[in-house]
């Protein structure tokens, strides 16, 4: 899927790395006698991916893209099946900075995936322009990692209101949480066929969604026609799409959320609110959306009985 953005998909490669149980002791300084480097050597990779990324000259349209537009970084060039691209080039970044990390003999096998992840969603977050926090560490990586076990822990591009509050609660994560998260859509990239439904009349009894802005709507069946390659990939936010910034809850404002799981927290009553509150104010979405990513990184963490510290951060030990 997506090279760059890296936020929300966070929630999914938590899933994959640490899941729900215990709570381990979280602290900001848990490597600071095992790897006290760990920040730069992470935000050393993620900074060189994120130039990589937007060095290419064909950007964007020649990035594929994996996952269901809660997406991560990564370099997905072929693999456009969202299990296999989110499972192989889906968490690259995190690969590469594990490399980087047991390249150097103190921090050898010391530091676990999961919070490889956690330090590299702040790090994108930062590159792009949004606030800097300090991330809680220590969560072990998970012993199991099955498409069953995350099934109902994934959101998809039309859940309602209903359905994400529900996802979000059900992992201690209030409303405000969840309209906070979504705006990880300020950056990256989606694939077109999470689209289809809302720019095509595909049913003559179906007319096009019609909360969606015509003018955006134009332009993204201009991207994504009928026949559209499958790797092609769109901007989520067609705005400010390299800017991690408040420009997502405008977007909605007027009708140019990407997905109907983005649009609909502006046409519901019980959301529209916040998404207006942090259309204008740019420091109160930032500071919720730092609370909300530190209560995201307690969700489902593993400690030493229950986890490890993966050699390989794509396989089991
Ligand atoms: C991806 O999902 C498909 C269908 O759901 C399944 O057949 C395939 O084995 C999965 N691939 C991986 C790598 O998990
Ligand atoms: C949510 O909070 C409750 C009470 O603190 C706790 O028992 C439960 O494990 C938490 N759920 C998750 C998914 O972290
Ligand atoms: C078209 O309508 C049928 C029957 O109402 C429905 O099952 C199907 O999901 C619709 N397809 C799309 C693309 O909306
Ligand atoms: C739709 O988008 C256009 C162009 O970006 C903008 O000028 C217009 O105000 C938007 N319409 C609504 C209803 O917000
Ligand atoms: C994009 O596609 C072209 C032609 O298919 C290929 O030559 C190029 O290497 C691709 N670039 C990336 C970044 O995948």
């Amino acid at each position: 899927m997506t090279r760059f953005s890296m936020v929300l998909v966070v929630a999914l490669c938590l899933t994959i790395f640490a899941f729900p149980e215990t709570t381990a002791q979280l602290s900001r300084n848990f490597y600071s006698q095992t790897c006290p480097n760990v920040e730069q050597i992470v935000r050393n990779v993620v900074q060189m991916k994120v130039k990589e990324t937007f060095a290419e000259k064909d950007y964007p349209d020649n990035i594929s893209l994996a996952g269901d537009g809660f997406d991560v970084v990564i370099q997905a060039k072929k693999d456009y099946p969202d299990n296999i691209s989110l499972a192989g080039d889906g968490c690259d970044v995190v690969i590469q900075a594990k490399k980087a990390l047991d390249a150097n003999p103190r921090c050898r096998n010391k530091v676990s995936c999961a919070d490889i992840l956690s330090l590299g969603a702040r790090d994108v977050v930062v590159v792009a322009g949004g606030p800097f926090y300090e991330v809680e560490l220590g969560r072990f990586d998970g012993l199991v990692s099955t498409a069953s076990s995350v099934k109902g822990n994934l959101l998809g591009p039309s859940d309602n209101v209903n359905k994400l509050n529900a996802l979000f609660m059900k992992n201690n994560l209030t409303q405000e949480d969840m309209i906070a998260l979504s705006a990880a859509h300020t950056l990256g990239f989606a694939h077109c066929s999470k689209v289809f439904n809302k720019i095509y009349n595909f049913n003559s009894t179906i007319s096009v969604d019609p909360t969606l802005n015509m003018t955006y709507g134009k332009e993204l069946q201009m991207a994504c026609p009928k026949n559209v390659d499958p790797r092609i990939a769109i901007n989520m936010d067609p705005v400010t799409p390299r800017t991690f910034d408040n420009v997502y809850y405008k977007n909605l404002q007027q009708g140019k959320g990407l997905f109907t799981s983005d649009q609909v927290l502006y046409t519901d009553g019980r959301s529209r609110p916040t998404v207006n509150a942090w259309a204008k104010d740019s420091q109160a979405f930032n500071r919720a959306f730092v609370t909300a990513m530190t209560k995201l990184g307690r969700v489902g963490v593993k400690n030493s009985h229950n986890g490890n510290i993966r050699h390989d951060c794509g396989a089991f030990n």
